[in-house]
Parts: C-alpha cells; structure tokens; sequence
C-alpha cells in the first residue's frame, strides 16, 4: 500500500506538471482526487489494514493527499499565467504603426471664393449680414422698388408658399439690405452672401438655387466714384493686379443710375475667345446708386443721404476665379472635384 501511494504520487504530480490547459488539468484530479478516483480506491482498502498499521498509512495518505492538492494548485498557476502570457501576446498594441487617416470632406471652391470676398470686405469696414431665405414678398419685391406687376414677381419665376403672394424663397439677398436699412444706425456698410431662389431649369448656366453676395454702402456724401472705386478694388484683389474692368448702364428697380460691371477677359486679354465667347469682356456684377424711393421707404431722407449697392452671383464668380465650366459641378459636391481646389 504504502508503494501504491507512492506510485500515484509520482504519477500524478508528473501528470499534472504536464498538463496543457485547465480542462486536461481538471480531467486529471479527477482521475486521481475524484470520488472514483485512484487515490480515494486505495484509502477504501485502509480497512482491510491490520489496526496498528492504520494510523501510519492514514497519515502517509493524507500527506500524499495534499502533496497532490499542492501540484494541482501550482500547475494550475502555471497555465493561468501562461495563459495571461499568451493574450498579452496576441493582443499587443503596436503604437508605432501609423495611423489610418479618417476621410474627410473638402472645402468647397465657391466658399473659398466667398471667404475671399469676405475678407476684402471686413477690411474695408464692412459687416456680412446673414438673413432668412424665406422672406416676405414685401421686403424681397416692394421695399425694393418692384411693385406690383414687375415680371420678375411673375408665379412663373418665384416660389411662393401662398395664393395671396406674400411669403416667398428670397430671389435675392436684397431683403437683408431692406432689414439693415430698418435696423442699423448710419452709416451702414454690409455685404449679405446666401442662398437664392428662381424657378430656373438645370442646365450649364442655371439653378433653381444658386448663391448670391450682395453689398450696400449708405452715408452723406456717396457716390458712384465711390463704387466703381471699390468694386475696381474687389476685382483687383480676386484676380490680380492689372485687372481691367468696365461698367455699362443697365436698368435695376431698386437703383438709379444703374450699371452692370465686365472684367476683362484674362485668357484673351480682351481679344474674344471661347471663354467670352467673343466679347473680350466677362460680365461680373450689377450695381448702382440705391433708388431715392427705397431710401424714403425705409426712412432714409435721400437729399440728406446717399448710398450704392451691387449683386453678384457667387457660383458664376467661382467658375471664373478657378476655371470650372460647368454649373453643375459646383452642385454635385463629387469629393474628386472638390480636391483640385
Ligand atoms: C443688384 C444690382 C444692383 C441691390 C440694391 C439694393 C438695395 F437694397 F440697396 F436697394 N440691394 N441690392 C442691387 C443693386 C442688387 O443685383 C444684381
């Protein structure tokens, strides 16, 4: 009995030592600490000993009983840790591996173009305006001198929310000028970029929304050398020193005397090519002395002031400042466009 004992001795320990996870370890103390298992069938036959024997082999029994215990508990650290070894391992963090960089969009040209326009603005002292794009009828249409019956008012060419004609998508960012006019202490210098609204077809050169800045000076004493200065210095300062430019009469509402502005063609120099279709000239902006009634109706006495204004469309002006041919473009917002700006 007492070689029995220490046979499983030796064998268990050496099987335990070897085993390769925890279920194979667990497998073995029952083989060997179980109630069927080795160790409890040998104490089963302490009976059958001679009584003086008992308490020796008891005692030898038991020590092999907690040597077994003692393996099982360190093999058992040992794979814990082996274990741990490995997940650290195969979860390791390489830190120096670079990163992967997130996609992000891109500035579009036409607001690269307004950001220039706004800065050569605020430099010369004036604030931008932003305004509702659902506007009333009055401020877009009759506090600009464009009463009832002016075409551009037709159903055919404004979106209306209501039968009576009252409530409208902005056609111009004019309206902005009118809540200046009604807001602001003189004298007032703004400029207001933002969307518009005309029920245009798609093509080449037209949207139902396109994007507008529109500007207005109101003092004592302005002129129109006053805005042709200025405008002279806007479209220096967008495309360069040595631009030429020239202003035509044309007819606005909201202005008198009126003018539409034209910069020389710069892949031509004037002569007429594809780019101005042959005019040699690339029309810019509209502008003119603001309208003594739009004064007057906004409370502004026009023998004591004066003012200028000027609309442009950003989307025409941003095709031209970095050469895009098609309108469409600018709406399409394809990422692979918008990164060669
Ligand atoms: C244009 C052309 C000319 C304009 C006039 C006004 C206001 F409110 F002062 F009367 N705001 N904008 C104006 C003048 C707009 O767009 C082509």
């Amino acid at each position: 009995m007492k070689e029995q004992l220490a046979n499983i001795r030796q064998q268990a320990v050496a099987a335990f030592e070897s085993a390769e996870d925890p279920a194979a370890l667990e497998e073995l103390r029952v083989k060997y600490l179980g109630k069927k298992g080795e160790l409890t069938a040998v104490l089963k036959q302490m009976g059958k000993l001679p009584a003086e024997e008992r308490p020796v082999m008891g005692q030898l029994a038991n020590d092999v009983r907690a040597a077994l215990e003692q393996a099982i508990e360190t093999a058992s650290e040992k794979l814990q840790e082996a274990a741990l070894a490995h997940r650290l391992n195969a979860e390791a963090l390489d830190v120096t591996i670079p990163g992967k960089t997130p996609a992000v969009g891109h500035r579009h040209p036409m607001y690269i173009a307004l950001d220039e326009i706004k800065d050569i603005f605020v430099g010369m002292g004036f604030t931008v305006l932003d305004g509702p794009e659902v506007e009333l009828a009055e401020l877009n249409f009759d506090r600009l001198n464009a009463e009832e019956g002016h075409p551009s008012r037709d159903w055919s060419d404004t979106f209306y929310f209501d039968e009576d004609s009252r409530v409208m998508l902005r056609s111009q960012t004019s309206p902005m000028q009118v809540r200046a006019m009604d807001t602001m202490d003189l004298p007032i210098r703004i400029i207001a970029p933002g969307r518009v609204y005309r029920k245009d077809e798609v093509d080449a050169t037209h949207s139902p929304m396109f994007h507008q800045v529109e500007g207005m000076v109101i003092d004592k004493g302005v002129t129109m050398g006053d805005l042709k200065g200025t405008l002279n210095l806007l479209m220096e300062q967008l495309f360069g020193e040595g631009t030429v430019t020239r202003f035509r009469p044309h007819h606005f509402p909201f202005t008198e005397p009126s003018c539409e502005m034209d910069v020389q063609c710069h892949k031509c120099g004037g002569a007429g090519c594809p780019t101005c279709k042959g005019e040699g000239w690339i029309e810019v902006l509209g502008a003119g002395m603001v309208h003594p009634n739009v004064l007057r109706m906004a409370g502004i006495d026009p023998e004591v002031y004066s003012g200028w204004a000027f609309g442009m469309g950003l989307e025409r002006l941003a095709m031209r400042r970095f050469k895009i041919a098609d309108l469409r473009l600018i709406f399409e917002n394809d990422i692979r466009f918008l990164e060669q700006f």
